[in-house]
């Protein structure tokens, strides 16, 4: 038996494990937390497909992913001693989401919704740590650590494995009662927690269901369950601060900081919950807001408007980056052409180089017809998104 093994049923002598377990997911509700379960930490039936996933080069510049390699399915390599991981998840969903409104109007900003409030890291770690705190009160020999999407685990498979859902088509995990519209969290633990490991009978529902993966506007999800991180909007517009591939960024739209498209189409999104926290409802308007309004912000506006916002994470470059390219996208307006060349004087190198692209597909659409045409195949993917969440999302939309 190993060190922490013995630890462990030491522990165990004392404690009622299987009634701190149902605790513990009592207080993660206390808490706030839409659902908490228990899983153990064996992730070894993933190990291929993400070797694969890195083989293939699919995290593109994201080295991080890469760095960590095969860490990401063994919790115990991050953390010594852990043998349990407690998932949690909490919805994000604002009131009034107003989805296909943003999408329709070509000359607003679209934000992805989990973006549009206070940054969650910071409110997801102080709530698991307060978790963990409730359990040393009963638990006094008990190690923890609290996560958020930047560890090097699989955050969606152990949520998995702890019943909150089943990871979908789009890769992202997903349930039958909530939809996918939440943000995902974790506490591994030493002690020998009861699992809850699908107390409930939902494998995967996605069934015949192809849905996310042809609404896709840049073709990411190359196959089921697998992502290509360096077609999807969400990584060249947030993760990378590269130059926007040329060929990806007609396809963009009015996409400014990630993407929320393959959620929006899934039919389990009926089901999905609002957010209950202050902190997810939109600041400074930016679900509406206009594309020239953001762009005319400068760096000290910028990062001093997104304090506490993940937005701020991106730096001003990529901001502009990003707004230059919906505004190419956008329907031509003297005003548009206008205050790109305006912006052109103090811009940097990768910012003038996509203004500059901008400008063009805006001189295009003024002056030839056909050019307004050229990306037919895109807006009608687009209508057929916002007549989707129109039907389908009413409440949302
Ligand atoms: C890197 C990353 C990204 C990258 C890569 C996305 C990806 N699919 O991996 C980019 C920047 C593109 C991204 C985008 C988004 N992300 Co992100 N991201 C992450 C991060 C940090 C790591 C994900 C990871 O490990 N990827 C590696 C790949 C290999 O893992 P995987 O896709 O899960 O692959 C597994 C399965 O799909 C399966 N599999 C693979 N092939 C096959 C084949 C078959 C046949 C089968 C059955 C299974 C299978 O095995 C793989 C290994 O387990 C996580 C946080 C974390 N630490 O987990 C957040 C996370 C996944 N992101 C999140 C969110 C919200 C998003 C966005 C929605 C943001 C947005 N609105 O723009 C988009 C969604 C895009 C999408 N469809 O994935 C949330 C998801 C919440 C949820 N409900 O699932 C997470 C969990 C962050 C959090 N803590 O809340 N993200
Ligand atoms: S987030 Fe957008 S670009 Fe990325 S996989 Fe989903 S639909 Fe495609
Ligand atoms: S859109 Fe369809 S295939 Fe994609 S995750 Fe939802 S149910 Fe699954």
């Amino acid at each position: 038996m190993k060190f922490s093994g013995i630890i462990a049923s030491m522990k165990s002598t004392n404690i009622d494990y299987q009634q701190l377990s149902t605790k513990i997911q009592n207080w993660g509700l206390e808490l706030g937390f839409s659902q908490v379960g228990i899983s153990d930490i064996d992730l070894s039936a993933h190990e291929e497909a993400l070797q694969s996933w890195l083989d293939n080069q699919y995290h593109g510049n994201m080295d991080y992913m890469e760095r960590h390699g095969l860490m990401r399915t063994r919790p115990a390599e991050l953390e010594a001693g852990t043998i349990r991981v407690i998932s949690v998840r909490l919805d994000y969903l604002p009131t009034n989401a107003k989805f296909a409104a943003t999408l329709k109007a070509t000359n607003q900003a679209y934000i992805s919704r989990y973006a549009l409030g206070r940054d969650y890291h910071k409110l997801l770690r102080k709530r698991l740590q307060q978790l963990g705190n409730k359990i040393r009160e009963h638990c006094a020999e008990f190690n923890f650590r609290p996560f958020t999407d930047s560890a090097p685990i699989l955050e969606r498979p152990l949520a998995e494995k702890a019943g909150l859902g089943w990871v979908g088509k789009h890769s992202l995990l997903l349930n039958k009662q909530a939809g996918s519209w939440f943000f995902i969290g974790e506490l591994l633990v030493d002690i020998p927690l009861r699992v809850t490991t699908h107390n409930y009978d939902e494998i995967d529902e996605c069934g015949q269901c192809v849905s996310c993966i042809k609404i896709c506007p840049t073709q990411a999800i190359i196959k089921p369950y697998v992502v290509d991180a360096r077609r999807c909007i969400s990584y060249f517009t947030i993760e990378s601060p590269d130059p926007i591939p040329l060929e990806l960024r007609p396809l963009m739209g009015n996409r400014i900081y990630g993407c929320d498209d393959c959620q929006l189409i899934c039919p389990w999104n009926k089901y999905a919950e609002l957010s209950l926290e202050d902190d997810f409802q939109p600041r400074l308007k930016l679900d509406q807001i206009s594309l020239l309004e953001l762009f005319s912000w400068d760096e000290k506006y910028f990062l001093n408007a997104m304090q506490g916002s993940p937005i701020r994470r991106i730096g001003f470059q990529s901001w502009q980056r990003n707004i230059a390219v919906a505004l190419g996208n956008a329907p031509y307006e003297d005003k548009i052409v206008l205050a790109l060349t305006q912006k052109l004087e103090k811009a940097s190198e990768l910012v003038a180089e996509h203004i500059f692209w901008a400008l063009e597909q805006q001189q295009n659409k003024e002056t030839d017809k056909s050019e307004r045409d050229s990306n037919d195949t895109n807006k009608k993917l687009n209508a057929k998104l916002i007549r989707s969440i129109d039907i389908n999302l009413p409440r949302d939309a």
